[in-house]
């Protein structure tokens, strides 16, 4: 058998277990009219909750969010807590400080936060403020309103209290500067690495919630808006069914409303493994598909706490956090050849 079909068969498997368990956990809340529908309830005693999910290797992340989540924190607090990690740390060049700039030499940054509720808050082409997740919670929270953009979101971030920083380090400036020797137009995206920063948890009482936070991608074109901090593309919550988080080539996201897929996909009965790997099919199927040349990998959560990751080249990554093990899982792939 080869690997596909092994996984394929592995992750059918898994499908018939999981509706064995929505069987079970029938008795321990889930109705069968709620089945039905496509709702599952968490059982926090069967699924081993809390449980933090985030794109790449970022254990200090899903460390700091399992920490929250321990505390008796909410998924909500402990997504933002998780991804302010990756924005503060300068050494990630696709994040926050030290995010990789445009090719105007701008650092400019894309973030969004949902919640249980289905509420959601976002900021896109934010500068100089470097944690873009706490600043999308807040137009969540305190704005009647779902996105700012640029200059609008950063005043609103200073009335917020936000600190005004310079975003560049000397790091990401030097790469600049060396890019700018060729400054070749099409934007590079580096399919081994990236550290945008997607994260999905459910605390202990079930709950799901799920925040991005990137600086886009490296060199892009001023103005540029990925699917990061787009709800649907970037992200999706819903809190009785799942949640997915993309990361990659974000005009490929945005394409195919990535994110709400997956979690539409679960709806319907796929696991999340299934919904990520259907996901990325709908991107390299496309006719005249380039997806040689471009990266995207997306990571999902079901209610009941079974998660996959899936991408279309290899060395894509989730760091899971759950029953006291923080580890980094290689995801499968697409392009085997
Ligand atoms: C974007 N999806 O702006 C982001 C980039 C990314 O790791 O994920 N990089 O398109």
């Amino acid at each position: 058998m080869n690997r596909r079909k092994f996984i394929k068969n592995a992750s059918l498997t898994g499908v018939g277990l999981a509706v064995g368990n929505s069987l079970v956990n029938c008795a321990d809340g889930n109705s069968k009219e709620n089945l039905e529908k496509g709702k599952i309830i968490a059982n926090p005693s069967k699924v081993n909750l809390p449980l933090v999910i985030a794109t790449w290797d970022v254990k200090n992340a899903t460390a700091k969010a399992m920490e929250v989540l321990q505390a008796g924190g909410n998924s909500l607090d402990a997504v933002e807590q998780g991804c302010k990690i990756e924005e503060a740390n300068e050494k990630g060049q696709s994040v926050g400080k030290g995010g990789l700039p445009d090719r105007d030499g701008n650092v400019t940054l894309d973030a969004c936060i949902m919640d249980k509720h289905g509420n959601c808050g976002s900021v896109v082409y934010l500068q100089n403020i470097t944690h873009a997740v706490s600043v999308a919670r807040k137009v969540m929270e305190d704005t009647p309103h779902v996105m700012l953009a640029g200059e609008g979101a950063k005043q609103f971030a200073i009335s917020k209290g936000f600190k005004v920083e310079d975003l560049l380090t000397e790091t990401s400036k030097k790469a600049w500067e060396k890019w700018k020797v060729e400054a070749k137009y099409k934007p590079i995206i580096n399919i081994e690495n990236h550290d945008t920063i997607g994260m999905l948890a459910i605390d202990k009482h079930g709950d799901i919630s799920g925040a991005c936070t990137t600086s886009g991608l490296a060199y892009k074109l001023g103005g540029r808006v990925g699917d990061s901090p787009i709800i649907g593309s970037g992200l999706f919550v819903d809190n009785e069914i799942g949640a997915c988080v993309a990361t990659g080539l974000g005009e490929e996201v945005v394409k195919t409303v990535g994110s709400f897929l997956v979690v539409e996909l679960m709806r319907q009965g796929k696991s999340p493994q299934d919904a990520c790997e259907e996901a990325i099919s709908r991107i390299v199927n496309k006719p005249n598909s380039d997806y040689k040349n471009f990266q995207v990998g997306y990571i999902a959560v079901n209610k009941s706490g079974e998660t996959g990751s899936y991408s279309i080249h290899q060395w894509f990554s989730m760091t899971k956090f759950q029953d006291g093990v923080n580890e980094q899982i290689q995801s499968d792939y697409f392009n085997k050849v």
